[in-house]
């Protein structure tokens, strides 16, 4: 086998190599490093030495259903396909009814995770959450509910007139279990203005997340690229990222559990209508997921998001760095109503060949990174 040194070409790279070998932390500068050089399976040579250390060939999914209780939201993010404003004929918003109705359908039978985000809607408050939440765990107590991002969280408590921590413990009590890396976008503070005017910044962000983690709910955290930003924007949101979770190790929090790079799709929204902005490639896709995994050293998992990047790059993924396929999904909607050319759910077996013809061993997960033995 070729050592790792062997295996870079730029030789800009060798003393990053002589970092990653000694487990050292990597800095800014070699983070912009990672995204200027052409050698890019260098770069995924690297990330490939640090997931093998850390998972070995294991590749984690998880049988799951997306769902997005209103599309109604108040906020203006011009990259986003999926809003609605009062009165358009697509505005709707899920009664506990409804959504337990959708989730008895037969194409939901075994799903473990409910992973739920949705628009910023005045007419939701804390009431509802609470009765959604009971009811849902009482009709199925085995489903892992994963809802709100960040931002999500702290619309929700505002308008509820509750503070985020008195929200977060009447959400948690009715069960809520852990939080999904949305809604993240770029913590830039300028080029977040530019992409979603007006939208909660970085701070509100991380100080949610923080909040989570004190209270021992896990969360995820996600980076939206290809749009306006460029290499410094990302290596700065990973940076931002990564100390967030410094500081929740150091209080003894697990934290964020898993990083997911999501590519901007780029139909059906203003971002798009008014620049001239392509189609993310496979070689920015594998990138992003190698720079993550070297750069967020404290991130335990990287998800290679099929929907984004469709299935047969996200396997390629597997070899720069990611251990999680993200799961079954069955009815995506936020990257598809922007465009998004995957199809909208995979099947279970799907999933397995994906992982396991590119010679990793498939592993069925819980939210918390459980691993389910096959009966
Ligand atoms: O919050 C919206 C982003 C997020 C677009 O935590 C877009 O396990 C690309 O958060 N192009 C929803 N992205 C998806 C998400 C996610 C996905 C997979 C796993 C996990 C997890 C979380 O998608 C939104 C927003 O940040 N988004 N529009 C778009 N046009």
């Amino acid at each position: 086998m070729l050592s790792l040194h062997a295996r870079i070409r730029d030789p800009r790279l060798l003393p990053l190599a002589d970092k990653v070998l000694a487990g050292e932390r990597l800095s800014f500068d070699d983070g912009l490093l990672l995204y200027a050089t052409a050698d890019l399976t260098g770069v995924g040579a690297m990330a490939h030495h640090v997931r093998l250390q850390k998972h070995g060939r294991a590749t984690y999914y998880v049988k799951s259903r997306r769902l997005s209780y209103t599309n109604v939201c108040y906020t203006h993010c011009q990259f986003c396909a999926f809003q609605a404003k009062p009165g358009d004929p697509r505005a709707y918003a899920l009664s506990a009814e409804d959504i337990i109705r959708e989730l008895e359908k037969p194409e939901n039978t075994g799903v473990r995770e409910l992973h739920m985000t949705s628009g910023h809607n005045p007419k939701l408050k804390i009431d509802y959450f609470e009765d959604l939440f009971t009811r849902i765990k009482m009709r199925f107590p085995e489903i892992h509910l994963k809802v709100f991002t960040m931002i999500e969280m702290d619309y929700y408590a505002r308008i509820s007139g509750l503070s985020t921590d008195a929200f977060l413990d009447r959400c948690m009590a009715a069960g809520l279990e852990s939080c999904p890396g949305g809604g993240a976008e770029i913590f830039d503070e300028a080029l977040r203005e530019q992409i979603c005017i007006g939208k909660k910044d970085a701070q509100v962000w991380l100080d949610t997340a923080a909040l989570c983690h004190r209270k021992g709910l896990p969360t995820n955290c996600t980076m939206l690229y290809g749009h306006l930003e460029e290499a410094h924007h990302r290596v700065d949101h990973l940076l931002r990222l990564r100390a967030l979770q410094d500081q929740s190790h150091a209080a003894g929090f697990q934290g964020f559990l898993a990083y997911i790079p999501l590519a901007y799709q780029n139909e059906e929204n203003e971002l798009s209508a008014t620049h001239v902005i392509h189609e993310t490639t496979g070689t920015q896709d594998l990138r992003e997921i190698a720079v993550a995994r070297l750069l967020l050293d404290n991130i335990p998992h990287v998800k290679a998001y099929w929907v984004m990047i469709s299935p047969g790059l996200a396997q390629a993924g597997l070899s720069y760095g990611a251990d999680d396929l993200d799961g079954t999904v069955i009815a995506e909607e936020i990257a598809h109503l922007a465009g998004a050319k995957s199809p909208q759910g995979l099947r279970q077996r799907d999933l397995v060949r994906l992982i396991e013809e590119a010679g990793f061993q498939a592993l069925e997960r819980d939210n918390l990174y459980n691993v389910y033995t096959p009966a």
